[in-house]
């Protein structure tokens, strides 16, 4: 943290949309390159610790990672009871490779990410979030487009965890967001396989990219919910989606989630236990309005156009 009178003049200005700028100061500019598929930022940010910024957008840092992680990673891996192979679609930085692996049932975690450039820099200089996960021997590191490889695996997975950036109309991840793709992914699941999915902003301006995503989760599971966390560094509180072949009621029983956490983990929680996880499955009425008023799904031939700009420069920009 620095004193505001002698305030940083590096800051990265993230865009949340044309007329609403959220900045975090930049303390130490630790990487800064442009791969193949995007911009790749990694700082110090000052309050929020060091952090990973993709094409201008905050994916994570140090300070407040653990409220996006443990929702979007525990839910799933709960709702199935006994995950044993479990599949990370994204996730460069680790942090959901790291919870995935608390859980003592899983046998094989494999996280499939497009961009080896980030996983490198994660792997150089946010060992605070990934806990040295990638080391771990049950843990599979695959670099590939996630779309192909959900469609070409043959396997059975008991969870799969789409950790992704936005859907930008330019990025790499717009097409995860479609019914064939989630479509695909339900016929890789096992019977009580459940997937998770990071489905934007849910902001009472912008939530219609979240309204459409669930509506999409919807056109290819018999059984979904959608909720909320909030982690400051995004700006907005951000929005997930469960889908499943089983029913998710056992999510909202209090004391048997903290049996079963107490059981098949190695613990270190943060954020959920039985109680948090009940609060999350029981959303404000306006996300789920949201939800039943919207009727768009997401194809491949109509994906989503998420707004998404960044600028690394002056406060004033
Ligand atoms: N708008 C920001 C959404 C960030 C989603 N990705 C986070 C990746 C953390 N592993």
């Amino acid at each position: 943290m620095s004193d505001y009178l002698s305030s940083p003049t590096l800051w990265v200005s993230e865009y949340i949309d044309a007329d609403d700028i959220y900045q975090h100061a930049v303390l130490e500019l630790l990487a800064h390159k442009r791969s193949q598929f995007q911009e790749i930022i990694v700082v110090d940010s000052g309050c929020y610790g060091k952090g990973l910024v993709l094409d201008g957008k905050w994916q994570v840092t140090v300070v407040d990672e653990f409220m996006y992680h443990e929702p979007i990673v525990h839910p799933p891996l709960i709702a199935h009871g006994d995950p044993k192979k479990v599949l990370i679609l994204g996730g460069g930085d680790g942090g959901s490779l790291r919870e995935v692996l608390k859980w003592k049932s899983v046998e094989r975690a494999v996280m499939v990410d497009i961009d080896a450039e980030v996983v490198t820099l994660a792997r150089e200089h946010l060992g605070e979030i990934h806990q040295d996960a990638f080391d771990d021997p049950r843990a599979e590191l695959v670099i590939a487009d996630a779309l192909d490889f959900i469609a070409g695996t043959t396997e059975k997975w008991d969870a799969i965890i789409s950790d992704l950036t936005d859907p930008l109309e330019d990025g790499p991840a717009f097409r995860l967001f479609t019914k064939e793709h989630f479509e695909n992914c339900r016929r890789v699941l096992s019977a009580r396989g459940c997937l998770s999915v990071q489905a934007g902003s849910v902001s009472p301006y912008d939530h219609y990219i979240h309204g459409r995503v669930v509506k999409t989760v919807q056109a290819a599971f018999p059984h979904t919910v959608n909720y909320m966390s909030h982690t400051p560094t995004y700006g907005t509180p951000l929005g997930f989606a469960l889908g499943a072949n089983a029913p998710l009621d056992s999510l909202l029983d209090v004391q048997a989630v903290d049996r079963l956490l107490a059981e098949k983990t190695t613990g270190d929680f943060r954020y959920l236990d039985g109680r948090a996880l009940a609060g999350l499955m029981n959303p404000p009425k306006y996300l789920r309005d949201v939800v039943a008023a919207e009727t768009v799904v997401y194809t491949l031939a109509e994906p989503p156009k998420a707004y998404g700009r960044g600028i690394l420069g002056d406060k004033g920009k």
